[in-house]
């Protein structure tokens, strides 16, 4: 059942032992939002405890060194940021089938709670947080604060994606001036600050771009024998499908990585308009217009000629 947000505070304010799930790969707003509301039942006197499938990864430290809180057996289950249980990891066993409470601003989000607060319009999930703590009058710490706001700015690309709101902007402002966080410090460790290896990865990757399509298609392949020369696992070449798109002139980037299965992953980022769920539905996968995937076998050149072929005909359209 969708629920607003006087609904959301009666939950809230009457619920005991809770355990706040959050999604597996964490990102800034699924720990923002779990760490911010925990911080915000602590206001209320309701103990809670955050958990997540994976390890939260250092550089969210600052969030979560507080702790996720003590062990004891919940007797509310909460859920933030997360829109199908499937992606609860290990934790959709243990709770997925009796979620009381879910906060999400996935317009895809599978109603799966017992009460679902859904802003689809909503930047991020801490945004949905922010206007629930504000609307219940409950007090935000600075450490609240701090989680809120990097959730708003990881999941808005740092206020540069489409997703951003006018709102997201006005709680950034708010939090600048009220809670006096250091978000030049925050968007540095999020944006800017890499790990040597990952620096030289963003080196070889550059390397592999390869233009299409007279530049406005960028792929970046990497085959299991590629990792095996840099050194690297498969897992260690996430999150680089946003630099496919960096050099002028793309209208969309690929990055290509070979599973061990022989299997190409393929994330596809669009810069403008074209809209890349489209073009990956025609090879059987989907996301979102700028961002979206597929799976596609076959070598390393015929998968290639396969999505340039896709790529072209949405161009062309
Ligand atoms: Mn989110």
């Amino acid at each position: 059942m969708l629920i607003g947000f006087s609904e959301a505070e009666v939950f809230l304010r009457n619920c005991q032992d809770a355990v706040i799930i959050t999604h597996r790969n964490p990102d800034g707003d699924c720990i923002g939002a779990g760490f911010g509301l925990k911080d915000i039942l602590e206001q209320l006197g309701v103990r809670s405890r955050v958990v997540c499938h994976d390890v939260f990864p250092k550089r969210y430290n600052f969030l979560t060194e507080g702790g996720a809180g003590e062990d004891f057996e919940p007797k509310t289950i909460i859920a933030v940021d997360i829109a199908d249980t499937a992606l609860m990891g290990k934790y959709e066993e243990i709770y997925g089938s009796r979620v009381q409470l879910c906060i999400d601003h996935h317009i895809s989000n599978k109603k799966y709670a017992e009460k679902t607060l859904l802003r689809g319009n909503a930047t991020a999930a801490c945004e949905v947080i922010y206007d629930l703590a504000q609307y219940m009058g409950v007090k935000i710490t600075r450490h609240c604060a701090m989680c809120l706001y990097t959730g708003i700015a990881t999941d808005s690309g740092c206020f540069k994606y489409d997703c951003t709101t006018p709102r997201a902007h006005e709680i950034a402002a708010e939090m600048m001036r009220n809670y006096d966080i250091n978000f030049a410090r925050i968007n540095r460790n999020m944006f800017d600050v890499k790990s040597p290896g990952r620096m030289k990865l963003e080196g070889r990757l550059s390397e592999l771009m390869e233009q299409y399509l007279d530049g406005r298609l960028v792929i970046v392949a990497v085959t299991q024998d590629m990792m095996r020369d840099m050194g690297v696992e498969m897992e260690e070449l996430e999150g680089f499908a946003p630099m496919t798109i960096q050099m002028e002139d793309t209208e969309v980037g690929i990055l290509m990585r070979e599973r061990p299965d022989g299997v190409f992953k393929c994330s596809f980022r669009s810069a403008n308009d074209i809209n890349v769920s489209d073009i990956c539905q025609t090879v059987g996968g989907g996301g979102h217009a700028k961002a979206a995937g597929c799976n596609v076998s076959g070598d390393a050149e015929s998968v290639k000629a396969r999505l340039i072929e896709a790529v072209r005909k949405a161009i062309e359209a």
